[in-house]
């Protein structure tokens, strides 16, 4: 004889797997018959455990509880009529929203609840887990997971049917806007011996439950619809249906994590990669992918490079002093260091978006989408990712071409490399664009980015064309998944590599700065920086060869000659030469024109982009490459400069 009995209901949306965990809970101890005046079956099931004498009653499968259709008036008058000790809630996990709906009828019930989460297996496919942790938290009483098909969790389950005497009811019920809590207070005294009073008394105001036969009671009723709807401007089976779907949210929104299954992401990933990769779409796409980085590179980091100017401006007027020690602070270290440093925003932007796009599976499409471009080039399109890399920085750019299998694609990528713009060249463009073309900034830099990749490809194709004539070989390659990219690890990404340029403004940059600024004082006596000066009369005398580029200043000469120790050199050697930011512009205003700033640009994009990178080259394919490299840069940054200031001029623009 068992100690105690109780009678358990199995609730749930249909589909919900309640059948499956019925039979895994009865096995074949089933009765079965009808409800009582109606032909929908009735199954019930009696099992003894751990002494105890359970009924389980199967209620029909119902995703509501009124009187609305047969099956959902059966469960709620067996629910608030029969009572059982406790109410199984199936509840299918993948569907929690909709199910967890019932669930919060059958807790308005007052009645002992022991919600089970099915179909586990089926959310995590979906990518959903539920935390029943935090749910037991709200609610005050565990939750089961189970795979009802797979009999998973029903012994987890069967612990909490045997200390079901003890369970508590669910601590955490909606809760209504004041007239309707007024409404159900009153109504629930007139059912006061219905254990489901509070479930009862909305049931009336809603219409879900059809009000005995008592006219008091229905004026009542009617007496509060009227108040609710004036106050509230709505019907109350509307607004209590909102609330109770309100608190369903916000219980998912603490309790229920969606992430994108693995099946989910590759649909996504193709339906986006047919757009991204199409045929039409994909080269657009990239080009606007490329002028959006450029312009946020502006519109966000132009701000914050202001103010990084100002407070050099500051710093300045602080130093003390005309002596050779205030100049060489003022007029060597901050205007010649300081004039780099006031675009690291920009520059950290720039690493950021780059490691957004590589980290979001961009990048690889980009490569995916240039391959036939590149192969009509002569190019592998995988030598599209260490060229993209090349916008970044060149020296690890070219060390990425040991990823291609072969030579020949190796030494055309390597030499193609230099000519991607790298984010010491951006400097150079933001000091002149700033100056010269405040209106189309980004339009102008995202142009010299694209000149940069047409004269990488057209040197790789005549390259090829001389030295490698074997057909390329076609692209296969393995585009990852699209995710969402991490922004954390793409600022820290973009923090280290900005690091990297502070620091190298701060040793390799200050150390070629400080040599200009010697240069600029000795010999002792002449003016700071005067055509006098050591420097001056470098630069006076390489200056004649950049006539034709329009830009013939000795101090443009001295830039683009210490410009071959690295591309930031140029800015600080200007910041040397000509002092603080505010005389930096407006000397560079005096000395160029907007035609000859173009060409500086397109010379300073064009020839060598550091000592550094060509060492590099050098390492990886060989020395006779690395002196072409040098060869073939300098003499089309040289020529195209003159043919940009040359055509400008012929055009009127100069
Ligand atoms: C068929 N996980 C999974 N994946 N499936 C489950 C789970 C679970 O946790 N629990 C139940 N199912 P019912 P209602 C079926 O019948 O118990 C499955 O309406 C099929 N049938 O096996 O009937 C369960 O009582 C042919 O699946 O739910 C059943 O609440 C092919 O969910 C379905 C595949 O369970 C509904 C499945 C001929």
């Amino acid at each position: 004889m068992a100690d105690k009995s109780f009678v358990i209901a199995v609730a749930g949306n249909p589909n919900s797997g309640k059948t499956s965990l019925f039979n895994r809970l009865t096995g074949s101890n089933l009765k079965v018959g009808n409800w009582p005046g109606v032909t929908v079956e009735k199954k019930e099931g009696e099992i003894c455990r751990a002494d105890i004498s359970f009924t389980f009653v199967d209620i029909p499968g119902t995703y509501g509880l009124s009187a609305r259709s047969e099956d959902e008036r059966i469960a709620m008058d067996f629910l608030t009529k029969a009572r059982p000790d406790a109410v199984i809630v199936v509840l299918d996990s993948a569907n929690f929203n909709r199910n967890f709906y019932l669930f919060t009828l059958i807790m308005e019930m007052g009645l002992k609840v022991i919600p089970v989460l099915n179909m586990t297996d089926m959310a995590e496919k979906r990518g959903i887990t539920l935390h029943t942790d935090r749910l037991a938290a709200i609610f005050g009483i565990p939750f089961v997971k189970t795979i009802a098909s797979r009999g998973k969790g029903i012994s987890a389950l069967w612990k909490v049917l045997e200390g079901v005497g003890e369970l508590r009811k669910p601590v955490h019920l909606p809760v209504y806007p004041e007239p309707v809590e007024t409404a159900v207070q009153v109504l629930m005294e007139r059912f006061p011996k219905e254990a489901s009073s509070r479930f009862r008394a909305l049931g009336v105001l809603d219409g879900g439950i059809v009000i005995p036969g008592n006219d008091e009671l229905r004026k009542t009723v009617a007496r509060f619809q009227g108040e609710i709807e004036e106050e509230l401007q709505g019907e109350p089976d509307e607004l209590i249906a909102e609330k109770r779907y309100e608190f369903v949210y916000s219980v998912a929104k603490e309790c229920v994590e969606r992430r994108m299954s693995t099946e989910q992401k590759v649909a996504l990933t193709d339906r986006i990669d047919r757009f991204v990769t199409n045929r039409y779409l994909g080269g657009p796409l990239f080009l606007f992918a490329m002028w959006l980085l450029f312009f946020l590179v502006f519109t966000v980091g132009n701000p914050f490079a202001d103010w990084i100017n100002r407070g050099f401006g500051v710093l300045s007027s602080f130093v003390p002093g005309s002596g050779l020690f205030a100049s060489f602070i003022r007029e060597g270290l901050i205007a010649g260091v300081g004039a780099v440093l006031v675009f690291v925003p920009n520059i950290f932007i720039l690493f950021f978006l780059i490691a957004i796009m590589e980290d979001s599976g961009y990048l690889s499409r980009a490569a995916f989408v240039a391959d036939r471009f590149m192969h009509a080039l002569g190019l592998h399109g995988k030598s599209f990712i260490p060229m993209l890399l090349g916008f970044g920085c060149n020296i690890p750019a070219v060390m990425a071409v040991r990823t291609l299998e072969n030579e020949k694609d190796r030494v055309l990528t390597a030499l193609a490399i230099p000519y991607m713009s790298c984010s010491a060249r951006l400097p150079v463009y933001l000091l002149f664009v700033g100056i010269f073309f405040t209106r189309y900034q980004s339009t102008v830099v995202f142009s010299l980015y694209l000149l940069g990749i047409f004269i990488a490809v057209l040197v790789a194709r005549t390259l090829r064309r001389i030295f490698f004539t074997k057909a390329v070989s076609p692209l296969v390659m393995e585009l990852p998944a699209y995710h969402v990219p991490s922004v954390k690890t793409a600022a820290h990404s973009a923090g280290i590599r900005t690091l990297f340029f502070i620091r190298k403004a701060g040793t390799f940059i200050f150390g070629s700065v400080m040599v200009i600024w010697v240069l600029a004082s000795l010999p002792l006596g002449v003016p700071y920086a005067s055509a006098q000066s050591i420097i001056g009369r470098i630069g006076s005398a390489v200056a004649p060869v950049f006539h034709p580029a329009g830009f013939d200043s000795w101090q443009a000469a001295v830039a683009l000659i210490f410009g071959f120790l690295a591309k930031e050199v140029v800015v600080g050697t200007f910041g040397v030469l000509y002092g603080g930011q505010a005389a930096l512009s407006s000397a560079i205003g005096a000395h160029f024109s907007a035609l000859s700033a173009m060409s500086f640009m397109v010379m300073t994009l064009i020839y060598i982009p550091c000592v550094a990178t060509i060492a590099v080259i050098r390492r990886e394919i060989g020395t006779k490459w690395a002196a072409l490299s040098v060869g073939i840069s300098v003499t089309l940054g040289y020529g195209l400069a003159v043919v940009v200031f040359q055509v400008g001029k012929a055009l009127g623009m100069g």
